[in-house]
């Protein structure tokens, strides 16, 4: 059996049922006048991580495994957006609300789009989510099962809110989770650390924690 080095131990790798799944790529994340701007972060700590999840995404490409991306955005109508949600925090520019780059985290919205150079291309799934997990409202659960899935790698922005969230939710699904270190962000340093040494800490309870390198070589 192929070992992927991980912490806090070595990954079991089961090349045949492991797919990719980078969160939430997107420009309402990453560039000024996005979503994430208007909470008043830096978002050019997202932009630095493109590189490395391009290299994680080719790697997979080139192993011929599944890449999954996945889209935080909702309805233009607003029928997926409680309430609760809308109105939490304070940005300058609520979700739906009409920004620089269209309406911020509408589906079909030029911010709402996964960045250029992390695009999908042809056969690759993207799951669009109204949560901050993956599995909530979305059909993940039922494509995962349908192709045989039972390893997730994840990559993608940000650790402590999305990346966390459907780590999580996907441990308790019965998935084993890796997440590549340099192929996830958060715009809080001191977030993503935490974030990552509570999944691997207790004994990988929520999950592992690998390098890009590792997990590229592992799969190839
Ligand atoms: N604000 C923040 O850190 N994250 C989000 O709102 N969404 C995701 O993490 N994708």
């Amino acid at each position: 059996m192929v070992e992927i080095k991980a912490e806090p131990f070595a990954f079991p790798l089961k090349r045949d049922a492991i797919a990719l799944v980078v969160i939430d790529m997107q420009r309402d994340f990453a560039e000024p006048g996005g979503f994430g701007a208007s909470l008043g972060n830096d978002v050019s700590r997202i932009t630095k991580i493109i590189p490395d999840v391009k290299r994680l995404i080719e790697g997979f490409r080139s192993a011929g495994l599944p890449v999954i991306h996945t889209m935080e955005c909702h309805r233009p109508d607003l029928s997926d957006l409680p309430p609760a949600k809308r109105n939490r925090g304070n940005p300058t520019l609520k979700i739906g609300d009409e920004g620089p780059m269209g309406r911020v985290l509408i589906v079909g919205e030029p911010g709402t789009q996964i960045l250029a150079e992390l695009a999908p291309i042809d056969g690759e799934i993207v799951i669009e989510k109204p949560g901050k997990g993956a599995f909530y409202a979305t059909p993940l659960g039922e494509i995962l099962k349908e192709r045989g899935i039972e390893q997730l790698i994840f990559a993608g922005v940000t650790t402590e809110v999305c990346v966390q969230t459907t780590m999580r939710e996907a441990n308790d699904r019965g998935y084993e989770c890796l997440l590549a270190e340099e192929a996830t962000e958060s715009y809080f340093p001191e977030f993503k650390t935490a974030a990552i040494n509570m999944i691997k800490a207790q004994g990988a309870i929520v999950g592992w924690v690998g390098s890009i390198e590792d997990i590229i070589e592992g799969i190839a």
